[in-house]
């Protein structure tokens, strides 16, 4: 595993113009957001991401699967960015074009500060009409779940059908606008930070590559080993939350409020 502080990857770094950071789960994890194959856990253990995080799951069972989000949404409510966010949010202050473009569902890189976030996935924050797509305000509080997690979905204020969570379920299409935006920085892309994902998810795990085979130097930072190993140039191995506030301060003298 490569040091951080290699005087190669600082030169890359600093000599960026055009950078995508690219998310996973990986950089919520420190912020105590259960990864999302963690995220089956609790009162959700005996069910598979299948069972919860699609059409059908929702259609079968739409207590248990917005009892699951609205749980996932109060964590992320209790939770506070972390400092990988904040090295996320403080690169775009020293480079000139930063994307960050995301899987996860919760806001914590917005409230690190950083704008324009691309979320390939939905977001906890959105939810919709399941039937006629008219956006539906949440109350700030969740409220407790019932029995085994399971809650009533409210119910549109328009056509009175179903609110279901503003997130991409398996088998449904990614937005088309942040997914061609995301492909288009890709593309253009110098550097690629690639931050806490396994990679196994498609289309978004294919944005990677996009910017490896554009010519971009592509580094990624993973607690563990990930499907992305193998394309990218540089693996720093480590939680996020340490290995990002050290690359910054290392390439940018001063950043994260710290003297080299
Ligand atoms: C599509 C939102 C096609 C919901 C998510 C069969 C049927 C249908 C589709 C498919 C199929 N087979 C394959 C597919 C395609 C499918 C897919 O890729 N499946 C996988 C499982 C093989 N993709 C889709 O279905 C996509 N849509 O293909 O549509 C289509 C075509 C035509 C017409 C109609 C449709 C939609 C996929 C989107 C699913 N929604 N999220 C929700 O959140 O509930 S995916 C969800 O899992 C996340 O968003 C993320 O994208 C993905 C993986 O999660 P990660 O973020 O990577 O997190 P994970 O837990 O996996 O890993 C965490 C990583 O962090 C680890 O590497 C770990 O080491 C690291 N880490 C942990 N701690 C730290 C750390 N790193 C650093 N620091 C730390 N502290
Ligand atoms: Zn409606």
């Amino acid at each position: 595993m490569k040091d951080p502080l290699a005087p190669d990857i600082l030169q890359e770094l600093r000599k960026a113009h055009r950078v995508v950071v690219f998310t996973g789960a990986g950089v919520s994890a420190e912020s105590g957001i259960a990864t999302f194959r963690d995220a089956l856990t609790g009162l959700w253990t005996h069910f598979r991401a299948e069972d919860l995080a699609t059409l059908e799951g929702f259609q079968r069972d739409p207590e248990l699967v917005w009892g699951w989000y609205e749980a996932r949404r109060a964590q992320v409510l209790r939770a506070q960015p972390n400092p990988a966010h904040h090295a996320i949010a403080e690169l775009a202050s020293r480079l000139p074009r930063v994307t960050v473009v995301t899987q996860n569902v919760d806001d914590l890189h917005e409230r690190a500060g950083s704008a324009g976030v691309l979320h390939l996935h939905g977001s906890l924050h959105t939810p919709r009409c399941a039937r006629c797509g008219a956006p539906h305000p949440l109350p700030e509080a969740t409220p407790e779940p019932g029995g085994e997690g399971r809650l009533a979905p409210p119910r549109c204020g328009l056509c009175g059908g179903l609110v279901r969570p503003g997130v991409v379920w398996f088998g449904e299409m990614l937005p088309e606008r942040e997914l061609v935006a995301a492909q288009k920085a890709a593309l253009g892309a110098d550097f690629l930070l690639c931050v806490g994902t396994s990679g196994v998810v498609w289309p978004a795990a294919g944005i990677p590559g996009i910017a490896r085979d554009a010519g971009a130097t592509v580094v990624q930072v993973n607690a563990d080993a990930s499907d992305l190993d193998r394309l990218c140039h540089f693996n720093l191995r480590g939680p996020a939350g340490e290995v990002l506030p050290a690359l910054l301060s290392a390439a940018f003298p001063g950043a994260m409020g710290k003297a080299r």
